[in-house]
């Protein structure tokens, strides 16, 4: 198996089922391949059958005899509530079955007569009469979506029925015939249940186990059994608006258009695609919570199951090291990502804290373990169990603080990486928050040395950031307190953790060495986190149990310590914000892997990492990224050229229009910070490019259907001429009315596009040596006549020309419109963007202003004047960018 994004559905995976090949001969094994044929069908929505062409292709289809037991290993119904037909209900929910024929000699009449049925595959088989069980009727009986793609060999040199030199270049036919397939096959729809349901990865897992338990039985697979019970485990509650239709339901509805469908029937080798939709995140027990809606499924999410992986080393004695296992899993990650960090020294519960989110009892590894081993940041990938369609990614980082395990120089960079990285940061500490705490908190006063906000302008080495721009891109800080003994009470009263974190973090009077020593650590934290929590914890367990808490079941632990635990799990959940650059951009799976390269690039380089600088660099293969999707997505819009040529060339510049539309539309969504937008105009380019070929190809498809029909509708003409039956008194007139019988019935003709008028015209063109020889010998006709008629002949082939060219002239003006119409759609689509961006800046903006402004309050009504002061020039460079912003108009290319 292979699960990608798909390529031209957005928010939709591609399950690619490659199955080994079927026996060539019958072998004993027979019945396991039948088995795998069988669940291969089950779990696709497309399935290709693959054959060599050899011989009669007819021969290859016949060979897929398994497709005859189909219908008795596989029931839709139970037999007791026939009359319906089970290949006819069979038919209504298997994949669209699609046979390529490969290696094949091209056979541009074959190849032209399949594009114009859409690849219908009865178009090119027949049934074997009198065997009605033969597997290719079989196959017309129960798919009712068929089609047929034939290949030649993909080499160029090599002969026919030889195989390709392993890197050669493709033959363009049969570059041309992949394109069709893949057209195709993307085009096709996602995979649904029984009830026409979308289906999601969780639900083709449970299919997938449901369907190998019962061929391991030999067991009838009851379709409609089997649905509903994945149905009910998947989804235990009737979420509000999101009613479970009966399994049954359309599968009835659909009958009476099933029994219409068409009979069918396929063996070596089997491949099935399955376009997937949407997930949703398993809870603690593996079931669906509250959030069983439909949401995207991401291929990567399968492989949460590898647990927690290292995915930045704190090596000793060495650097910091990004690896690469870890890297993959993220990079397979299309989902947007949550990102939780936690950090604090090490052995104070943070992997166990860790596993709470991750909903799960084991996981991080705790105390003494390979992964205390190995320093530095451990990833653990989960679905998100409150958001769906989201990544919850969680960084534990390890050994900070732990002198024994060396090369501590290198921690303030695992915390700096951390903050960087994540969108929520949990700083753990054990105790109480006092002065021991703060102090090994000094991490945080260091990020001014270790972060820079802006790029340095000019020539001047790169200075590290005062930190006033840090409130802006920043993850939200939440301090969780383990083992917390104290009473939450202050002056008599009860208070809440957050208030005795606001307690801990007041500033001490004074402006000498020690109140200095003191406030720094404060005034960043106050400075720097646009929002501040805290939680604190009980002991969970008491004892040896401590030592043993990933053996505790939940009753076991300390009932105080669970509802904490509780609460600030549903905390994190709830309001941990998914992960997004400066300026809005959410971060991808993929894309926090690029950042987690480029920073941890810069770190070894010696050079302080810059968050505008990364956010330009993951920018630009965004863009890029955004500009191949964005085509792809063109060209799957525009559907095969089979159906070209069209009968006006407006009618192709609507189909480009729409097709360009949607592409920029794919590629807006995802690019971001196109300075100067020229990934855009690169787009641009390319659409335009496409559109120059797309024109010349259905002039030329238009150019050959004009000469075909000419060709065929002349062909009595023609004889004529060659056998002399105008050679006679009055032939000429002859001659002149059969000619215009071709003319009046070509023009009857429909789709013959816009060379209709000039192919004529070549046609009549190529017609006037002869039209002047027969006149010449005419003997009927006096040498006044002739001149007449000679006279009439050119008047109306200057007709015709004028025809043509004012067809031309049209051409071109439609050509000007549409340019102008594809720059207006761009300007438009640009300007939206910008508007969107300028919005998210300014609201970027105002939430630091705010921030800001209610920490000077605070400091000023603490009496602390000069702190408040320092604040001043940050807010006013702030409210200054703001009055900026909004004055800023749309800058369009
Ligand atoms: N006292 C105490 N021990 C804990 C707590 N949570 C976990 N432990 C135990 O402390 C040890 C270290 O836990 P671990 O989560 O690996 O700490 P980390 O090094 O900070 O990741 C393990 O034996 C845990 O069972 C807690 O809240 N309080
Ligand atoms: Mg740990």
């Amino acid at each position: 198996m292979r699960c990608l994004p798909h390529p031209a559905r957005a928010r939709h995976s591609l399950v690619l089922l490659d199955t080994e090949g079927f026996p060539d001969h019958e072998q004993d094994d027979e019945d396991a391949f039948s088995r795998l044929f069988v669940l291969n069908v089950l779990l696709s929505s497309v399935f290709v059958y693959n054959s060599r062409g050899d011989g009669d292709p007819q021969t290859q289809l016949e060979r897929l005899t398994y497709v005859r037991e189909l219908s008795q290993r596989v029931r839709v119904l139970p037999e007791c509530c026939e009359p319906w037909d089970n290949s006819v209900l069979l038919s209504t929910i298997l994949p669209t079955f699609v046979w390529c024929l490969r290696d094949v000699v091209p056979d541009p009449q074959l190849d032209w007569e399949l594009e114009e049925e859409q690849h219908n595959l009865d178009s090119t088989v027949s049934a074997t009469p009198g065997a009605d069980h033969s597997p290719t009727r079989c196959i017309q009986s129960t798919f009712s979506c068929r089609k047929l793609f034939r290949f030649c060999p993909p080499g160029l040199d090599g002969e026919w029925g030889m195989p390709p030199a392993p890197l050669g270049p493709l033959h363009p036919t049969f570059q041309g015939q992949l394109e069709h397939f893949q057209q195709y096959v993307l085009s096709c729809e996602p995979k649904t249940t029984l009830g026409k349901h979308l289906i999601d990865g969780t639900f083709l897992a449970g299919l997938l186990e449901r369907i190998v338990e019962l061929l391991g039985r030999d067991e009838t697979i009851l379709l409609q059994e089997v649905c509903k019970e994945l149905l009910e485990a998947t989804m235990p509650h009737e979420v509000e608006g999101c009613r479970t239709p009966s399994p049954l339901g359309p599968v009835l509805e659909s009958r009476g258009a099933a029994s219409a469908a068409q009979p069918l029937r396929p063996k070596p080798k089997v491949e099935a695609v399955v376009v997937l939709q949407a997930s949703s995140a398993p809870d603690r027990d593996g079931t669906r919570g509250d959030s069983a809606q439909a949401s995207l499924w991401d291929p990567a999410q399968a492989t949460s199951a590898t647990g927690p992986i290292c995915l930045v080393e704190n090596v000793p004695s060495q650097g910091l090291q990004v690896n690469r296992e870890a890297l993959a899993q993220l990079q397979a990650r299309s989902q947007p990502v949550v990102v939780v960090a936690i950090a604090g020294l090490y052995r104070t519960g943070k992997s166990y804290l860790m596993n709470q989110l991750a909903g799960k009892r084991t996981g991080f590894s705790l105390g003494s373990t390979i992964q205390s081993h190995t320093k530095g940041i451990w990833m653990w990938c989960v679905p998100h169990p409150r958001r769906p369609g989201h990544t919850l990614v969680l960084l534990d980082t390890e050994g900070l603080g732990d002198v024994e395990k060396g090369n501590a120089k290198n921690d303030t960079w695992i915390f700096t990486l951390a903050v960087l990285l994540s969108s929520t940061l949990v700083y753990n500490s054990l105790g109480v928050i006092d002065q021991g705490a703060m102090d090994r908190l000094h991490y945080v006063t260091e990020l001014t040395e270790h972060i820079q906000a802006k790029a340095a302008s000019g020539a001047g080495l790169a200075a590290a950031g005062d930190g006033a721009d840090f409130v802006r891109f920043f993850p939200a800080f939440v301090w969780a307190v383990r083992d917390f003994t104290l009473q939450l009470r202050l002056d008599g009263r009860d208070i809440t953790a957050d208030e005795y974190l606001e307690h801990a973090l007041r500033l001490k009077p004074g402006d000498d060495q020690c109140a200095q020593t003191y406030n720094l650590p404060r005034l960043c934290l106050h400075h720097f986190f646009p929002t501040r929590k805290c939680f604190v914890f009980e002991q969970p367990a008491h004892g040896e149990y401590l030592h043993r808490l990933e053996e505790l079941h939940d009753d076991q632990l300390d009932p105080g310590f669970r509802k904490q635990a509780a609460h600030f799990c549903a905390y994190i959940w709830a309001t941990a914000q998914t992960k997004a650059l400066p300026g809005g951009h959410v971060v991808t799976g993929k894309l926090l892997g690029d950042l987690v390269v480029t920073y941890v690039d810069a770190i070894c380089s010696g050079a302080v990492p810059c968050l505008e600088n990364a956010v330009l660099a993951l920018a630009q293969v965004e863009n890029s990224v955004a500009v191949e999707e964005a085509m792809a997505r063109y060209r799957t819009a525009l559907g095969p050229w089979s159906v070209l040529p069209t009968e006006t060339l407006s009618e192709l510049l609507a189909l480009h229009a729409q097709a360009e539309h949607d592409a920029l539309e794919v590629f807006m969504a995802r690019a971001f910070k196109d300075e100067d937008h020229l990934f855009q105009r690169s787009l641009k380019e390319q659409l335009d490019v496409e559109l120059s070929k797309l024109c010349a190809a259905n002039k030329q498809a238009s150019h050959d259907r004009c000469q075909a029909v000419l060709l065929e509708l002349s062909g009595d003409l023609e004889a004529h001429i060659g056998s002399g039956t105008y050679a006679v008194p009055g032939g000429y007139q002859r001659y002149l009315d059969e000619r215009q019988r071709v003319v009046e019935q070509y023009q009857e003709v429909s789709r013959k596009g816009l060379m209709a008028v000039s192919a004529l015209q070549e046609f009549l063109r190529s017609q006037d040596a002869v039209a002047d020889t027969i006149r010449e010998a005419d003997q009927s006709l006096s040498e006044h006549d002739k001149e007449l008629a000679g006279q009439q002949a050119r008047t109306e082939a200057a007709e015709h020309e004028a025809a043509a060219r004012r067809m031309a002239q049209e051409a071109a003006e439609q050509r000007r419109q549409e340019a102008k119409r594809s720059q207006a759609e761009h300007v438009q689509q640009l300007e939206a963007r910008l508007e969107t961006e300028r919005q998210q800046l300014l609201a970027e903006h105002q939430q630091a202003l705010d921030h800001k402004l209610k920490e000077q309050e605070r400091l000023l009504h603490q009496g602390f004047q000069h702190q408040a002061e320092q604040l001043r020039a940050e807010i006013r460079g702030l409210q200054r960018q703001i009055s900026q912003s909004r004055r800023q108009t749309c800058v369009l290319f």
